[in-house]
């Protein structure tokens, strides 16, 4: 029998009620031989009017994606990508000790700040473990209370869209979005980490409309990735990301609107951050922003409150990308492809159909499970990442975006290397002279 990994140490490991019924039920467990369903047609609309505008380029053999075959479900179902290193990254977060060494950055302390990080994040997945959910990661964020009895009327969906965003920000999103849903990005089915086997998405059919949040993740602790001092941006950032999601779906729900609130879990973040206009698509596989570059993690919500569109909006990423290799000639790996968007599957764990770059999850995984913590190097070494403090700083950002936006292209990536940007700082660096995070 395959160890569980979703068990949260000190959660409290009371049965559900259904608990005697479901072990009757126990729907049959995930392996090479009984592989997650693939949903032969998709009968929702394959191309989109702001396909073009968003730069996606959609095949005639598209096939939804199933999360259970994503790289973190498959490490836990697949003995081609499951191993006793990969269980313990899991672990790592909830256990203090596992992963720490004497190498620098990987030490006692770093790791005390990166499961700190996480702390957020797992009370979110706590709080419905017994009932067999993983909230945020595998399933959506169970609500918080119910909508209000009455709805509040809205009059002008585009006003109203503006209020969200005002009030998002209270919330901490930096940034915000409103597309529409599109349920070519949604999961066919979800992961069941106890059972490790599939179990149905949530419907969001009738929520026509998706916000789109990111929240900025901590930048000077990313100059020091790989480290486990660098996971604490991804820690904090779902920490914070989550807190953030489930505040705006309570806020919907208290104006008597539905809101299904949504981190890893239900659906892509990165199509539907490019369709709300909010980022554009990186060779390294990440949503690029204007403001934060690909430093950011994003959420969603899915609802039937009247909300105003925004449309996607380029600002030359795609070119850039052309020209520049960094992250991919960075990447200890090489997950990170060097050509042009193919759409080419690396393995199961990636979408068919899509004609895009293409990370190869398992080599990246592999990657961090050797690490024992997460990996952002894509991030540190991308020249849209940068973090302008001073007057200075942010004139010359907003310039450099201007070059490598237009046929100075060149130029601003000869300028980026000049400069030094995305070499690695030490973690002891961080330590001693706290630049702040
Ligand atoms: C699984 C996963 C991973 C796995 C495995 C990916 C895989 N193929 O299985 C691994 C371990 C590689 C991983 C690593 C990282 N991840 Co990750 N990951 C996810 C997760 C949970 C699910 C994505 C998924 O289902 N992938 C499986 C299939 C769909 O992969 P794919 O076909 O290759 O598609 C990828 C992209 O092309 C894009 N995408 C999906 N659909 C479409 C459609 C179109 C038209 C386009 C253009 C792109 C696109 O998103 C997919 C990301 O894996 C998402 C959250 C989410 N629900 O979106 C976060 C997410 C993508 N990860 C994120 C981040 C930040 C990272 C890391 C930097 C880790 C870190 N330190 O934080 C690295 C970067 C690695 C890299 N260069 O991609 C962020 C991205 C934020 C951003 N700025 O874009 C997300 C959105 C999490 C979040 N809530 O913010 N991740
Ligand atoms: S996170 Fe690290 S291993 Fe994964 S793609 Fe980025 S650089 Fe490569
Ligand atoms: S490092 Fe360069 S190639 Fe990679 S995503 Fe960033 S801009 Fe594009």
């Amino acid at each position: 029998m395959a160890e569980q990994v979703n068990q949260v140490p000190g959660a409290p490991q009371v049965p559900s009620p259904d608990a005697a019924k479901d072990r009757r039920n126990v729907p049959p467990r995930l392996s090479v031989d009984n592989q997650p369903t693939l949903e032969e047609n998709f009968d929702g609309e394959r191309a989109r009017p702001y396909d073009e505008d968003c730069g996606f380029e959609i095949e005639e053999n598209f096939q939804r994606f199933n999360a259970c075959n994503d790289t973190f479900a498959r490490a836990q179902w697949d003995e081609n990508v499951r191993s006793e290193k990969a269980i313990n990254w899991f672990k790592s977060m909830f256990t203090q000790g596992l992963g720490v060494r004497k190498t620098e950055g990987y030490t006692a302390k770093d790791f005390a700040a990166r499961n700190a990080a996480w702390v957020g994040a797992n009370l979110l997945i706590e709080r419905k473990l017994r009932e067999d959910r993983h909230d945020g990661f595998l399933d959506d964020l169970s609500p918080y209370a119910p909508p209000a009895a009455e709805k509040v009327p809205v009059e002008d969906p585009a006003e109203m869209s503006l209020e969200l965003k005002q009030v998002s920000k209270i919330f901490g999103a930096d940034i915000i979005g409103v597309t529409a849903t599109d349920l070519r990005w949604h999961y066919t089915n979800r992961f069941n980490a106890r059972t490790l086997s599939e179990k149905e998405n949530v419907e969001c059919e009738d929520l026509p409309h998706c916000i789109v949040i990111g929240t900025e993740m901590p930048g000077k602790v990313i100059q020091t990735m790989p480290s486990a001092l660098g996971g604490t941006a991804a820690g904090f950032g779902y920490s914070k990301d989550g807190l953030c999601l489930i505040s705006i779906a309570q806020f919907i729900r208290n104006m008597g609107y539905r809101a299904v609130a949504s981190l890893n879990d239900t659906a892509q973040c990165i199509p539907y951050a490019i369709q709300a206009g909010l980022a554009e698509y990186g060779r390294h596989g990440l949503a690029i922003t204007p403001q934060y570059g690909p430093r950011l993690r994003f959420g969603k919500i899915f609802t039937d409150m009247p909300l105003a569109h925004d449309g996607p909006a380029k600002f030359g990423v795609k070119e850039f990308c052309d020209i520049c290799q960094k992250c991919a000639d960075a990447c200890p790996p090489q997950a990170i492809p060097h050509g042009e968007p193919d759409g080419a599957q690396h393995n199961q764990s990636n979408f068919v159909g899509i004609k895009k770059w293409n990370v190869d999850g398992e080599k990246c995984f592999k990657f961090w499970a050797n690490q024992g913590t997460e990996c952002g190097i894509c991030i540190r070494v991308c020249p849209y990442n940068k973090l302008p403090e001073t007057r200075r700083g942010k004139i010359y950002f907003a310039l450099w975006k201007k070059l490598a936006g237009g046929p100075f292209r060149r130029f601003a990536l000869w300028l980026d290397t000049a400069l030094g940007y995305g070499k690695r700082f030490k973690p002891s660096w961080w330590w001693t002279n706290r630049p702040g995070w």
